[in-house]
């Protein structure tokens, strides 16, 4: 005995008329006016005036297009996600970061291209997944059977989830330890040149210790804005020839840079993005930062704290210049 599916196939091979193939046990009709719906709903949920009129258009395409249908509704939605997805990276990697001028600065930025690659990479498997999952089951009429049984779920998951983690943080470790010791744990060579920053709102105060390497004491009673921002005690012999700045640090090259911070008020952060250095300065504490410079030019010094209705005013200047030049101008001050 023939089945009835069968049947039908048999009796469609022999009809000149229009073909009605159960599929599923579903014909084709219902899969047209189920996919028509769908697109013209799914652009309608999902897509701005423009894409909801090109779903009204898909919808209403003539009968015998279901294929058709299916094709265009993925070639647009997977259009719009690459597109996206490689003006992003165009974009991104024209403007992913300055320019790196000092030494450590490299291992910084190795493993933010590490970063970037692998969890990108996990990013982007992980939505192809999902793309995938989403495809195959809209195909579907009703909520099927699990893909995997319970215990494949859940070992997927952890092992997923450990992958996941060893990958992005144990990359992270191995490539960021090195550069952490090198950046925080880094004795000061002998001839770094030693500058005290202190913040305030808004601006950045400079003082190097002049010919005799000792910065001169300091009185916060002596503190005033407009004559002594740094409180200098003019009666210490080794404060007569420090030299104080404002915005502008200039240091000779090919040799590090020690940085002592201080804030008179609030919590301000030094950064200088091409030397991939950023520290908060915190009142009351005096972190330091250390440094190898590895070309000379002008650059930016930037506030990275929100410290104020004028944090923006906190940009000053770091120059890098040939040592004899350094040297004429700390003459000069
Ligand atoms: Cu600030």
């Amino acid at each position: 005995m023939k089945s009835s599916a069968a049947v039908s196939e048999n009796s469609a091979r022999r009809s000149p008329l229009p073909v009605r193939i159960a599929v599923n046990g579903i014909s084709n009709t219902t899969h047209r006016k189920r996919d028509a719906v769908f697109c013209g709903e799914y652009f309608r949920i999902v897509g701005t005036r423009g894409l909801n009129a090109l779903g009204i258009v898909v919808a209403k395409l003539p009968v015998g297009t279901v294929t058709m249908h299916r094709k265009l509704e993925g070639s647009l939605v997977s259009l719009l996600f690459a597109g996206t997805a490689f003006v992003g990276a165009w974009w991104g990697a024209h403007t992913w970061l300055p320019s790196l001028a000092s030494r450590h600065g490299a291992g910084i930025d190795s493993m933010l291209n590490y970063l970037l690659v692998t969890v990108g990479g996990l990013f982007v498997a992980g939505y192809v997944a999902l793309a995938y999952f989403i495809w195959r089951g809209s195909r579907r009429d009703a909520i099927g059977p699990r893909f995997a049984s319970l215990r494949t779920e859940r070992l997927l998951s952890v092992a997923l989830g450990l992958g996941m983690a060893v990958i992005a943080e144990g990359g992270v470790l191995a490539i960021g330890m090195p550069v952490w010791s090198e950046y925080f744990d880094a004795v000061p060579p002998a001839d770094a040149t030693v500058i005290e920053v202190t913040a305030q709102q808004f601006m950045w105060n400079v003082r190097y210790p002049g010919p005799d390497g000792v910065f001169g004491r300091t009185d916060p009673k002596l503190v005033d804005d407009n004559s002594n921002p740094l409180g200098l005690d003019r009666t210490d012999p080794a404060g007569k020839d420090d030299v104080v700045g404002l915005n502008d640090i200039t240091v000779p090259f090919g040799r590090a840079v020690r940085v002592r911070l201080h804030s008179k008020d609030v919590i301000h952060s030094f950064f200088l993005p091409n030397f991939r250095v950023k520290q908060d300065a915190v009142p009351g504490m005096t972190p330091e930062v250390i440094f190898f410079p590895t070309r000379t030019g002008h650059f930016e010094l930037a506030c990275a704290e929100l410290c104020g209705l004028a944090h923006y005013r906190m940009r000053g200047t770091f120059n890098v210049v040939p040592q004899k030049e350094f040297d004429e101008w700390l003459r000069k001050q």
